[in-house]
């Protein structure tokens, strides 16, 4: 049996505004093909299906169309989890229609039972924990609590709920674990929103049961194991690279093969191909619009960052243009120049409270002076309000 696990998505997402739809396409029909070429039976998308909340038409409608193809092309079950950029809810919305095509969506997470899964579920030869991301807005307010209980007390729920999951499983058969979480000593990239409630919230590897074969994990969007564990835990990373700097390594999904007599074994990392390059240009004017001229550029996104002395009007578009005539698409042009205005930085270890900080910026910027009465406590209000809102 032949299980692939992939996750973070994140169809509908846009960088600098430039829709990436035809690149999840593209994503989405190499999928299907690997799936079908490697005879998949089971496949996992451990949650940040979809990039925001509430996705376009288009987004939602690529999303349906790979599911009925899937369906339609493929003898694979499928199992779905939202992620913290999903909302759980419309996930959800279309299960008990998606689970005739043999897909299975996870969205929220009242009982354990309801998120474990047998496959095949006729005759199981394994299971599957499908825990989609627990919001900390799931925990239950505790006024008295401090920031640091509160994270432990989310940890523990998290602990509670991956043990109750595997208790409800037989005994005898191979177990994946799913989630869309924080492992700590997982490697961040930027494109992560939420990584960690309140900064310091992550699970240990430790945390999880010890009766298990595999964690099957997203939110990281590198593909990546977690070291010391007694059995694989893997982030399988996003399909594509959601920033400029995510193209330092390769993306992949993770190939599992189940053998007759139950082990679990990890059979390859597939690597995923790339789209669509995206390149980083640095430089002066000159050799930027050198680079631009010389260089090979059809089909790719690029980001430029300029350095210039002084400012200069209509320079972003001379780039875009010499870009655009040998075929590249610059997405963005960030222009540094040295600012001369600027007031000392203030160093990291000053940095003590908002009220703090906003004093010392206000001094750095108006020759020495404090913020007087009015602006401090219009400024604490504003502060007061954003630590309050949910
Ligand atoms: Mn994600």
């Amino acid at each position: 049996m032949k299980i692939l696990h992939t996750a973070d998505w994140h169809i509908g997402q846009r960088l600098h505004e430039r829709s990436r739809l035809d690149e999840h396409e593209q994503f989405l029909d190499w999928l299907l093909e690997t799936i079908q070429a490697r005879k998949v039976d089971l496949l996992l998308v451990s949650g940040d299906i979809f990039d925001t909340s509430l996705p376009s038409a288009e987004a939602t409608n690529l999303y349906y169309q790979f599911l009925y193809r899937l369906f339609d092309e493929t003898d694979a079950y499928t199992v779905i989890t939202a992620g913290n950029h999903d909302s759980a809810r419309h996930l959800e919305a279309p299960r008990e229609f998606l689970e005739m095509g043999k897909i299975y969506v996870v969205g929220l997470t009242d009982e354990p039972a309801k998120c474990v899964f047998p496959f095949p579920p006729d005759d199981p030869r394994v299971m599957v924990a499908a825990v989609p991301y627990l919001s900390e807005s799931d925990l239950r307010h505790l006024s008295y609590e401090t920031e640091a209980e509160r994270n432990e007390r989310y940890r523990d729920w998290l602990k509670t709920f991956y043990a109750d999951c595997v208790a409800c499983m037989p005994v005898e058969l191979p177990k994946i674990l799913m989630g869309h979480l924080f492992v700590q000593g997982g490697k961040v990239t930027d494109s992560e929103r939420n990584i960690q409630i309140g900064g310091a919230t992550a699970m240990h590897a430790s945390d999880f049961p010890d009766d298990v074969d595999y964690i099957a994990l997203g939110h990281l969007h590198r593909p990546q194991a977690i070291k010391s564990a007694a059995y694989p835990i893997r982030y399988s990373g996003s399909p594509i690279p959601l920033r400029f700097n995510e193209t330092d390594y390769r993306k992949a999904v993770y190939l599992l093969e189940l053998s007759d007599d139950g082990t679990l074994a990890l059979d390859e990392e597939i690597e995923i191909p790339v789209f669509k390059e995206l390149c980083t240009v640095e430089g002066d004017e000159d050799s930027i619009l050198r680079e631009a001229r010389t260089g090979t550029w059809e089909g790719k996104y690029i980001q430029v960052k300029l350095k210039l002395d002084t400012p200069k009007v209509g320079i972003s578009d001379e780039i875009r243009q010499a870009f655009d005539e040998r075929g590249g698409e610059v997405l963005s042009v960030e222009v540094e120049v040295p600012e001369a205005t600027q007031g000392p930085p203030i160093p990291v270890e000053e940095m003590e409270r908002p009220e703090k900080i906003f004093e010392q910026f206000h001094k750095a910027n108006f020759d020495g002076e404090p913020p007087d009465a009015t602006l401090t406590q219009t400024f604490s209000e504003l502060v007061q309000m954003v630590s309050e809102s949910p």
